[in-house]
């Protein structure tokens, strides 16, 4: 008998194909609840479920007796309960390097847009308000040659600094768990402490995953730190700031502008005012959000859910206890 699979969103034709082939599988390409009944009830008789943005709680677990593995078509796995699901040797897997290159294009972007002021100055033309040369005013700030301050020097936070350091000329501080002495030597990276980097950075991206050491990594202390000139990117999540320190940081000027694909809370609700700030660049977090990226992450869910239900090493593995439980 066929293994099942139960899928939610984001999979083309071409990769459910690729699943049917060898497992039963059953989509639902439009959920938007978990407790939608009919996905509860495949997930009853599922052995492996593959997604994207469904948080996973240990009451769905519970409904789901025969899982095996989950694949994530995402990097970040702050969606799910890791060691709830080790402790149940389910295998959780998710598609980093796929996405990298994408990620720090979009963090580039916004580094892009806010210092220049793009999206604001490209709204006044929009409007027909561009009678006469502009002023100093409506100037921006140079990205090349100033300091990128990196907080999180993972797989997208190094392509974000390659980009600075060998296309804009930019010195990069960085601040991360471990020091990276590979990206010192091809980049000129500088390890520095927090708060050390949050003084001296002209721009701080922040790229570190979501976990219980870096929700509301950024508050009040960390804004009043910066330059007033700096300029503060978020395109890891959006629990990783205080959203309401930051916005007052901003209308205090505190700092210039923030160019931020991820929030507290998504879709933005109608009240929150950040998209309307003129020094505030707000994207619906698109970071891996090009056509080929996310078939390319959709291709690598596919193919650690085939491989896992088959009894071999997925390609990204999240959590190594739950494979060692199946297999040693
Ligand atoms: C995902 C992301 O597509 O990969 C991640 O962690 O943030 C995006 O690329 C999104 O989170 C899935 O809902």
């Amino acid at each position: 008998m066929k293994k099942r699979i139960t899928a939610f969103r984001r999979l083309k034709q071409h990769h459910l194909e690729q699943l049917s082939e060898h497992f039963r599988v059953d989509y639902f390409p439009e959920l938007d609840s978990p407790d939608d009944p009919a996905f509860r009830e495949a997930l009853r008789e599922a052995h492996g479920l593959v997604g994207a943005g469904l948080p996973i709680t240990p009451a769905l677990l519970d409904d789901a007796p025969h899982l095996e593995a989950i694949a994530s078509i995402s990097v970040g796995v702050d969606n799910y309960p890791i060691d709830e699901l080790t402790r149940r040797d389910i295998l959780l897997c998710n598609t980093p390097d796929v996405l990298t290159e994408t990620t720090a294009d979009t963090g580039f972007a916004l580094i892009m847009a806010t210092a220049r002021r793009v999206v604001e100055l490209a709204d006044f033309v929009r409007r027909g308000d561009w009678q006469a040369s502009i002023g100093e005013a409506q100037f921006g700030s140079d990205v090349h040659g100033k300091t990128l301050g990196m907080v999180g020097l993972g797989r997208i936070g190094a392509a974000v600094a390659r980009r600075g350091a060998l296309g804009f000329g930019m010195p990069v501080l960085y601040s991360n768990a471990s020091p990276k002495p590979e990206l010192e030597r091809e980049l000129g990276a500088r390890r520095r402490e927090l708060d050390e980097l949050l003084a001296e950075a002209d721009f701080v991206c922040v790229t570190v995953p979501l976990t219980a050491e870096t929700t509301h990594l950024f508050g009040a202390a960390q804004f009043a730190r910066m330059k007033p000139s700096a300029i503060f990117v978020n395109i890891a999540r959006g629990k990783v700031v205080d959203e309401p320190a930051l916005i007052a940081a901003l209308e205090a000027g505190e700092i210039r502008a923030a160019g931020l694909d991820v929030f507290a809370q998504e879709p933005l609700p109608a009240d929150s005012p950040l998209p309307r700030m003129a020094n505030v660049v707000a994207l619906p977090h698109i970071g891996s959000a090009t056509v080929e990226t996310r078939d390319a992450m959709a291709q690598r869910a596919v193919d650690n859910i085939a491989r896992a239900l088959r009894g071999e090493r997925p390609i990204s593995l999240v959590n190594e206890a739950a494979w060692h439980a199946r297999h040693d």
